[in-house]
C-alpha cells in the first residue's frame, strides 16, 4: 500500500505547473495515432485467482504488466485492493472537493473573476482544443455530474502525474500497453457523486472514444461504496467484452438502454463490489458499466477517474496529454 503526500500547496503562483500541462497538451495536438491497437487475446491458461464477484482481486504487490494482461484479457477487468494508503484518499477527497467546488464556483462567474490558484487555474490550451461549444458543454456536464476535469487545476494534475509515478503506474502501463502511455484531459475526472443517481448510465467509454485504440483506466475510489454500503460504486458486466453494444433506445448515443443490458447479459449479470478508499478497478474501453444504480444510495462517494492510452494508439477527440517528462516551454515531449 502507498502512502505519500501529494504536496499539494496553494501559494497563489502556478506558472509552472500550468505551463507544464499545457505544454503537455500541445505535445499531442499535431499528432495523429499511428499504432494499431494492442491485440486482446485471452490467455488459454486459466489461473487461479481469488474472484469478487467475478472480478479478479489481487493485493498492490501483485500488480505486474502479465497478469494485468490476462485479468483484462479473460475477465474484462481487475481489482487491486489497497493500491492507496486510506491517509492518501483522504487528501484525494480533500482534492476532488477544493477542485469540484472551485468549477462550480467558475461556472457563475463572468469570465475570469474567478482568482487562479492550485485548485483552478485552467490552461489556455484547453479552449483551443476544446473548441465551440465543447469546453463550456464539457463544464456544464461535469458541474450537474459533480465532477470535474483533472486539468482544470494544473498543480493538481502536476502531482498527480508524480503520484502516479510514484505507484509504479508509467512502468506498469508501459509495458502492459507496449508503448509509452498518454493521459486525456477530458477522461482524467475528479468525481464526488451526485444523488439520486441515474438508472440510465451504462456504457462503454469505447462507444464515444473509438474502438481503434489501446486503452487502461484507473478508476479509484476515494470513500467506501458499492454493493450494500448506501454509496454508489460501479455497476459492471464481469466479461470480457470486445465489441460495443448497440445503443438503441439509450438515453445517449453511447450509452446502452438497462433494457438491452438485461437481455443482451441474461446469463451475465451485473455486479457492484464493494470497495474501500484506496482500492482501485483497472478496466477498458470495452468494459460495459455505469455508476450503480439501486434504491436507496444516500451517501456521497468519491472517486478518481484516469484513462490512460498508448501514445500512438490514442483517441484524438478525448485530448491526449503527455506524461513522460517534458522539455520546458517546448510543448514537445523530451523523448521521442
Ligand atoms: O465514477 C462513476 O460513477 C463513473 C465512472 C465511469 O463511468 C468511468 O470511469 O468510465
Amino acid at each position: 500500500m502507498h502512502s505519500t503526500t501529494l504536496r499539494v500547496l496553494d501559494h497563489g503562483e502556478h506558472d509552472r505547473e500550468r505551463e507544464s500541462l499545457n505544454d503537455r497538451i500541445a505535445a499531442f495536438r499535431d499528432r495523429t495515432p499511428t499504432a494499431s491497437p494492442r491485440k486482446l487475446a485471452p490467455h488459454p491458461q486459466a489461473r487461479q485467482l481469488s474472484l469478487c464477484e467475478g472480478i479478479p482481486e489481487i493485493g498492490p504487490d501483485e500488480l505486474e504488466p502479465d497478469l494485468l494482461d490476462y485479468c483484462l484479457c479473460n475477465h474484462g477487468a481487475l481489482i487491486v485492493r489497497g493500491l492507496v494508503a486510506p491517509s492518501t484518499a483522504a487528501e484525494l477527497r480533500e482534492l476532488c472537493d477544493r477542485v469540484i467546488d472551485r468549477c462550480a464556483s467558475a461556472l457563475d462567474k463572468p469570465a475570469g473573476e474567478l482568482p487562479r490558484g492550485a485548485y483552478y487555474d485552467p490552461p489556455d490550451i484547453l479552449r483551443e482544443i476544446m473548441q465551440g461549444a465543447e469546453l463550456a458543454y464539457s463544464r456544464g456536464f461535469h458541474n450537474t455530474s459533480g465532477s470535474a476535469m483533472c486539468v482544470e487545476a494544473p498543480a493538481v494534475a502536476e502531482a498527480l502525474l508524480r503520484f502516479y509515478n510514484e505507484l509504479g503506474l508509467y512502468e506498469l502501463l508501459h509495458s502492459y500497453l507496449g508503448e509509452e502511455p498518454c493521459l486525456s484531459a477530458k477522461k482524467w475526472v475528479l468525481r464526488r457523486s451526485v444523488l439520486p443517481v441515474s438508472p440510465a448510465g451504462w456504457h462503454q467509454d469505447g462507444a464515444f472514444m473509438g474502438t481503434d485504440i489501446s486503452s487502461v483506466n484507473l478508476w479509484l475510489p476515494l470513500s467506501r461504496c458499492g454493493g450494500d454500503t448506501g454509496a454508489p460504486g460501479l455497476d459492471l458486466i464481469p466479461a470480457r467484452l470486445n465489441e460495443i453494444v448497440s445503443a438503441e433506445d439509450a438515453y445517449f448515443g453511447w450509452s446502452v438502454a438497462p433494457d438491452t443490458v438485461d437481455r443482451e447479459f441474461a446469463g451475465q449479470s451485473a455486479v457492484a463490489p464493494v470497495f474501500d478508499a484506496g482500492d482501485a478497478l483497472f478496466f477498458d474501453h470495452y468494459c460495459l458499466h455505469r455508476t450503480q444504480f439501486r434504491e436507496h444510495l444516500d451517501q456521497t462517494r468519491y472517486a478518481l477517474e484516469t484513462w490512460f492510452f498508448g501514445s500512438q494508439s490514442f483517441p484524438r477527440n478525448q485530448v491526449p496529454l503527455a506524461w513522460e517528462p517534458l522539455a520546458p516551454g517546448s510543448g514537445e515531449a523530451s523523448t521521442a
